[in-house]
């Protein structure tokens, strides 16, 4: 086998040669201590990207959703946020586990919430109902394909936390894919939430890290939670700097990604026994079921796929994830899709 076309996630993109230099010659100091400038450069670089005050480099998009929860949430309270959402599902638990809340899952339309759903579970301020402390959103949706949450759709979301006096976090692992398909800044998409998560190490290619961005309060606490954590890095300033590049010179061409991801889409909808409408797909992820009279389940296409060097993610029984990223061009797609046709057709 030559070749591998590794559509599991663009979580595993390879650093590239300008961030591998970058990296050899960053200047770095003790980021504990604050004195890391190539970190501090970075975080005053998302700061300045997603118009507020400050940010913090945490190392995996995780920390940095749960420290945003530990400093909006307060134990025994409600957090909502959309059933499918990255940290109700995928997170260990850690809203439980490291802040003493849980989860409040409101089931949107493929991934978006409707603002009168988030007003309806949000707690009456009574003696007896536990109280809700946090609304959290991502976008892009993951588990719902990769689905943007639109600029207006965000405002509206927003407006019912600040009617209600509650702080909104987003998850925006993906907000500069978001950002590229719809051609506008990432804070259009951003303005009005408390805190944003977004990672360096998916489809902006660095090999580690994210940015927790927000007011110069929340990001002093979010600094001592992160050391709670056990997140304090010291000389990180050589992740920092493969971060800096990636948003210098990977942001720009998210959009091939997203082009991509359509177009396997595309050829993934013409295949029988393929369950997807690409007129759901909006960025770099394609999710695709199967009919029940396929003739194979996901986890054995999965496997077919593999054996020919195709390497996808099968969820469960009946669904399949793809994501595209830097490493796979337009002919990577067309044998993918190659790929999956002869598996169902065999
Ligand atoms: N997502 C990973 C898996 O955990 C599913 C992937 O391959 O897509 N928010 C969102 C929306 C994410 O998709 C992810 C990672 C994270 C947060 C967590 O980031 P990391 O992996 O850096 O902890």
């Amino acid at each position: 086998m030559n070749h591998i076309i590794d559509l599991r996630s663009d979580t595993v993109t390879h650093p590239t040669p300008s961030m591998r230099q970058a990296m050899a010659g960053a200047e770095v100091g003790d980021d504990v201590y604050g004195e890391d400038p190539t970190v501090n450069r970075l975080e005053e670089r998302a700061a300045e990207l997603l118009g507020m005050e400050a940010a913090v480099f945490v190392p995996t998009g995780t920390m940095g959703n749960q420290v945003a929860v530990h400093l909006h949430s307060r134990p025994g309270t409600e957090v909502i946020g959309e059933a499918m959402c990255h940290i109700f599902n995928y997170e260990m638990g850690g809203l439980a586990a490291l802040s003493s809340a849980f989860p409040r899952p409101i089931s949107g339309d493929h991934g978006i919430l409707e603002p009168e759903a988030i007003e309806g579970a949000i707690q009456p301020a009574v003696g007896y109902a536990t109280p809700t402390s946090l609304i959290v959103l991502e976008n892009t949706h993951n588990l719902a394909g990769g689905r943007i949450v639109a600029a207006e759709r965000m405002r509206d979301l927003v407006a019912v936390a600040r009617r209600h006096d509650l702080p909104v976090h987003l998850d925006g692992a993906r907000i500069f894919n978001a950002a590229a398909a719809l051609e506008c800044e990432v804070a259009d998409l951003t303005g009005g939430c408390d805190t944003v998560m977004f990672c360096l190490s998916k489809g902006l290619g660095a090999p580690v890290g994210s940015m927790l961005v927000g007011s110069e309060d929340a990001i002093t606490q979010a600094r001592r939670i992160r050391k709670l954590f056990g997140g304090g890095m010291r000389q990180v300033g050589v992740l920092a700097a493969a971060g800096l590049v990636a948003l210098d010179e990977m942001v720009l061409r998210l959009g091939d990604d997203n082009r991509r991801a359509l177009r396997l889409a595309e050829l993934l909808a013409a295949i029988p026994g393929i369950v997807l409408d690409p007129d759901l797909v909006d960025t770099n992820i394609v999710f695709f079921g199967l009919s029940s009279d396929a003739p194979i389940d996901a986890r054995a296409l999965q496997a077919k796929l593999a054996d020919g060097g195709v390497l996808a993610h099968a969820l469960d029984g009946t669904s399949i994830r793809m994501v595209t990223h830097y490493h796979i061009g337009d002919d990577d797609i067309e044998q993918a899709a190659r790929g999956v046709a002869r598996a169902m057709a065999s």
